[in-house]
């Protein structure tokens, strides 16, 4: 059976290193596609000649023409631009807008049998957008940002428990923003859940907080930090896992921004909510019931991302 094939749409930061986790992981063969000259050729090459000393097969093909992805099974989208220090996502709104139109149409007319994970920001509206613009199937569009902010979480409370982070898990719900929703009745260690673990004694409910409210600030901690750019390992491992779900028809359950129409009482639009993920997209939304509090976040988040949308369709007609 040939190997998949697995479009990157962007070669930017996050898109060199999907390239290179998809290589080592030997997920398939990778187009990595920009519409920058060189970039993608060069980060292709450069990849593939770590092939002969990690031993992957997989081929590497860096383009700036989108024919070069016919056919991909994968289309992983980074196209656009990140923020810098003192930005928020939704500051990249009107540009980043433009740049899924192109890459939308890129996709419907060569790819359309792709699963497609969007990862450029701000997330929500842009994976709704990339929807709109592709015409793909719902259940075969979807954004990854639960799994980033989760893992950011899950990161922080095995640093807290001094746990293994093998053992910890998390989720966070709503849209990718400051008003996403770290669910802590979700999240546990090895099953026991934090606020349990709170009057246990592992930790306290301040300190609790205050994990949550890094995990919100955590995309922003790292921008501080490198001042040229966002962070781009943990979300391309993120986006690969999402990827490796689908390829393998895994049936994980990740949060992911899907397309609800019902779910979580919402009628039509993309948010952050728990998901399967197998060989049919997103294979099913796992509505579970939130606590008054939990349904007060979520329809702040919600609401964020409403206003979003109703931005790009007062800047692209089309959309409207
Ligand atoms: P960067 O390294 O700038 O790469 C973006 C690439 O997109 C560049 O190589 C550009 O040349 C290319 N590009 C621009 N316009 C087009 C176009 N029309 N077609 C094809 N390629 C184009 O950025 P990055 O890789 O660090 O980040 C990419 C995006 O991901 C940004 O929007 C970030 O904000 C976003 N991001 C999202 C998360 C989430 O968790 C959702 C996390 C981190 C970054």
């Amino acid at each position: 059976m040939a190997r998949p094939k697995i479009a990157l749409i962007g070669a930017g930061q996050i898109g060199g290193t999907l390239a290179h986790l998809a290589a080592l992981k030997e997920l398939g063969d990778v187009v990595l596609f920009d519409i920058s000259e060189g970039i993608p050729q060069g980060k292709a090459l450069d990849i593939a000649e770590s092939g002969p000393s990690e031993k992957f097969d997989a081929t590497m093909v860096g383009t700036n023409d989108y024919s070069d992805i016919a056919g991909a099974d994968v289309c992983i989208v980074t196209a656009g631009v990140p923020r810098k220090p003192g930005m928020s996502r939704d500051d990249l709104l009107g540009i980043n807008l433009k740049v899924m139109k192109a890459v939308g149409e890129g996709i419907r007319d060569n790819a359309p049998d792709a699963f497609v994970i969007c990862i450029t920001n701000p997330l929500d509206a842009m994976v709704w957008a990339l929807r709109e613009f592709s015409g793909l199937p719902h259940n075969k569009v979807c954004g990854m940002a639960g799994v980033l902010d989760s893992a950011r979480f899950r990161h922080f409370l095995s640093a807290e428990f001094n746990v293994s982070m093998k053992d910890v898990s998390a989720f966070v719900l709503g849209g990718h923003g400051d008003t996403m929703v770290p669910l802590t009745r979700y999240s546990t260690v090895a099953g026991i859940p934090l606020p349990d673990l709170v009057k246990m004694g592992w930790t306290t409910q301040e300190k609790l907080d205050g994990i949550v409210q890094r995990t919100r600030d955590g995309g922003a901690e790292i921008v501080g930090l490198l001042k040229t750019g966002s962070a781009f390992y943990a979300p391309a491992t993120s986006a690969i896992e999402m990827a490796e779900a689908y390829l393998k028809d895994q049936k994980r359950l990740l949060p992911c921004a899907a397309w609800c129409d019902g779910e979580f009482g919402l009628k039509g639009m993309y948010v952050g909510v728990p998901t399967v993920i197998g060989a049919g997209g997103i294979e099913r939304i796992v509505d579970i019931t939130l606590t008054k509090d939990e349904q007060v976040m979520f329809d702040k988040s919600v609401d964020a991302v409403k206003g979003l949308v109703t931005a790009c369709k007062g800047i692209d007609e089309s959309l409207a």
